[in-house]
């Protein structure tokens, strides 16, 4: 995965592709060859002339539909009630679409039982999008086993949307970023354009606001569409279905959200029940709310020093009086193991994946 970085000499680089690199450096040089933002010493002329030629290069309208099932876990491990509640398509239809298109094919247990994979879930999935969007259900059954056809170049890899996404916000065009966000969303699951197009990108901005190369308006832009989109995500999980009750939200005076947003998706998606209560929480009025609601677990997330000494003393004030789990993570603690040492709770880590399965694991 290519991330985008700043050096220490405030130089644009992609940490993984030369292309990119050259790309970026493309993107960030003005006409006497420094570089500098993208939003700064342009040109009025330029722009148009600008966008076009970076259009082409990015070679847009080199999209296809595939669905990336290689990307999903074929493991069997979902009954039909199960994929029901995480599609939202009835166990009629989902054994009806087997019987006649052959799709999704899940694995029986020694019962007979169908067993279905991550991966049967991503093809239902696609295929009812496919179907939203007009296509007849036999049609796009077919479409899964039809080969590349000749010429038709692979679908964008999420490091040239970073690129585009980034432009887009730089731009305000919020078109341009409803495009790259559908884009991504055909040919990655959610948890990877959240974690390989949207963090990145969120780190980037945030890189290039410290160093004055984009503006205040661009970087709120950009902040806002992203979270909005990512709570839309967020708000389309179907129910759930494990039993577990997680309340997620960030400790007093902590405003950055999207971290805690992006883990309430992931568990939602991993089917647990999520209360999402945002940022900047306040103590006393949570630790009622604890009592009264009593979810399976309550985990945090803090960004900065100060909230997550804030995380600390309300986990401190909660131990021996709230009897759920109490987990946290974020970017104040992925420095190093230290930083969160004295913190009571289980500390998730940075791989969300990694944190949602402990949250699964049987107590
Ligand atoms: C957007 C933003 C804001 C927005 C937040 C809006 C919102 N609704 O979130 C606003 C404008 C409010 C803001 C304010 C400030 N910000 Co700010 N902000 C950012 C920015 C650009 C993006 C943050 C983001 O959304 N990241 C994307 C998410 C997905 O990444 P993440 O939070 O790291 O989460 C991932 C992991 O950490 C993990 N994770 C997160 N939470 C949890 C929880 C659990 C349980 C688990 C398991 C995992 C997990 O999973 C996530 C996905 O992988 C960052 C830049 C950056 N490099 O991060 C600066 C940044 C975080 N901000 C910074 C600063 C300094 C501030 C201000 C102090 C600025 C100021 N002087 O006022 C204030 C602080 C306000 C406060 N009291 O909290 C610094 C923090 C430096 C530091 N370590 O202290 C950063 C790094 C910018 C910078 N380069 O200096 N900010």
């Amino acid at each position: 995965m290519a991330v985008l970085r700043m050096t220490p000499n405030a130089r644009c680089v992609a940490s993984s592709s030369t292309r990119l690199a050259g790309r970026l450096s493309r993107i960030n040089r003005n006409q006497s060859g420094h570089e500098c933002a993208p939003s700064v010493r342009r040109s009025p002329a330029a722009p148009y002339a600008f966008i076009m030629q970076w259009r082409y290069d990015l070679r847009m309208g080199d999209i296809t539909e595939d669905l990336d099932r290689a990307g999903h876990s074929a493991a069997p491990r979902y009954n039909i009630l199960a994929v029901e509640k995480a599609t939202g398509l009835s166990a009629r239809t989902l054994r009806s679409w087997e019987r006649r298109y052959g799709v999704p094919a899940p694995h029986r247990d020694a019962h007979g039982r169908r067993l279905y994979s991550d991966r049967d879930i991503a093809t239902v999935r696609w295929l009812m999008e496919r179907v939203s969007q007009g296509v007849a259900v036999s049609r796009a059954a077919a479409m899964l086993s039809e080969p590349a056809e000749k010429g038709e170049r692979p679908s964008p890899p999420l490091e040239t949307l970073q690129l585009r996404l980034l432009q887009a916000i730089d731009w305000m065009d919020e078109e341009e970023v409803r495009r790259v966000l559908a884009q991504a969303l055909q040919t990655a699951p959610v948890e990877t354009v959240a974690l390989e197009l949207l963090q990145p990108v969120l780190y980037r901005v945030g890189d290039l606001w410290e160093a004055g190369r984009l503006s205040v308006g661009s970087e709120h832009f950009g902040t806002h569409l992203l979270r909005t989109a990512l709570a839309d995500f967020f708000e389309r999980e179907p129910d759930p279905w494990r039993s577990q009750h997680i309340i997620v939200g960030c400790p007093p005076n902590e405003l950055h959200d999207v971290g805690a947003l992006v883990f309430a998706l992931f568990l939602r998606r991993a089917g647990f029940r999520v209360t999402y209560l945002g940022a900047n929480l306040e103590a006393e009025s949570l630790m009622g709310d604890l009592r009264r609601i009593r979810p399976t677990a309550l985990c945090m997330s803090a960004t900065t020093a100060d909230t997550a000494a804030a995380l600390g003393a309300l986990y401190g004030a909660l131990t021996g009086t709230f009897p759920g789990v109490l987990a946290y993570g974020g970017r104040a603690f992925n420095a190093g193991p230290d930083v969160g040492a004295t913190i009571p709770g289980v500390f998730l880590g940075a791989d969300l994946r990694a944190a949602v399965d402990t949250l699964a694991a049987p107590a």
